[in-house]
């Protein structure tokens, strides 16, 4: 799943993709790159971060989803926490919402029900202005998964289908680097939901914390081992700034893990 921040502050690519013509240019290379999904986001949701309204994020966001649904196959996501962003883009070709709220806003369930769109369901605790400041779990890996199933249920309850919705623990978002390690290597109990499970580690802070390179264009090599771990683990779809990097290292994996079989 490659990342298109169509913002001027995401905390890795931030105004790089501003332009419409340089975004959508970059969401045709990743797909070339191997990416299976093009993940496009109007709004950064790092920590410390202001929400946009929902008219800004759509005004960064329409063209390029419109422009790359009628030029390639693959599917595109829109990264919205806003259920009338959402609509819109589905609207627009895409096809799955990717809600880093994780559906908090029952609205969102009725969009993505009524137009049959796949639909990303990621934990984060809190809000992004606020999150990082001393997150507390007694138990993280249950809360989470607690959180996700209670969401996929509301979903379901709203008439998403099941086979349409994946989950996502939310690395980052309002965890420590203890809670965000303790969720990838947990992940496999967060696939005892069943359905599939999209990680987002790709040059996140917490690789920093570990000494894997402070900068975040930095953190390729830790992204990868990051990334391969949690497909072991058991991550279906990984949220990737890298794609050529990162489609190259989870074929290798890939490989690794059907041998025996
Ligand atoms: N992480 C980010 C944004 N969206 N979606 C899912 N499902 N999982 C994630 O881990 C995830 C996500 C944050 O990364 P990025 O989009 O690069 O940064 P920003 O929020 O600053 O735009």
């Amino acid at each position: 799943m490659g990342v298109l921040n169509v913002t001027p502050d995401s905390f890795s690519d931030g105004g790089l993709h501003l332009d419409p013509r340089r975004a959508i240019q970059h969401g045709l290379s990743m797909i070339d790159q191997g990416a299976d999904l093009v993940d496009v986001g109007g709004e950064s949701t790092r920590p410390g971060s202001d929400p946009v309204s929902a008219q800004e994020e759509w005004s960064r966001v329409g063209a390029v989803i419109e422009a790359l649904s009628r030029k390639v196959d693959a599917p595109i996501s829109v990264d919205t926490r806003k259920p009338e962003v959402a609509e819109k883009a589905l609207g627009a070709g895409a096809s799955v919402v990717n809600d880093t709220s994780g559906l908090r806003d029952a609205r969102m369930i009725h969009v993505a029900a009524e137009s049959r769109a796949g639909v990303i369901i990621m934990h984060m605790k809190g809000e992004p202005k606020t999150m990082q400041r001393s997150p507390e779990y007694s138990d993280v890996v249950a809360e989470v998964r607690a959180f996700l199933e209670g969401q996929v249920r509301a979903a379901v309850e709203g008439r998403v289908r099941p086979a349409s919705i994946a989950i996502d623990p939310g690395i980052g978002f309002g965890k420590t680097l203890e809670h965000n390690l303790a969720l990838l290597r947990n992940l496999g109990v967060v696939a005892t939901l069943g359905h599939p499970v999209v990680v987002g580690v790709s040059r996140k802070s917490f690789l920093a914390q570990l000494g894997a390179g402070e900068s975040s264009d930095g953190r390729l090599a830790g992204s990868l081992a990051a990334a391969s771990l949690a497909v072991a683990q058991g991550a279906h779809i990984v949220r990737a700034h890298d794609v050529l990097e990162t489609a190259r290292a989870m074929r290798v994996v890939d490989a690794l893990l059907r041998t025996g079989e």
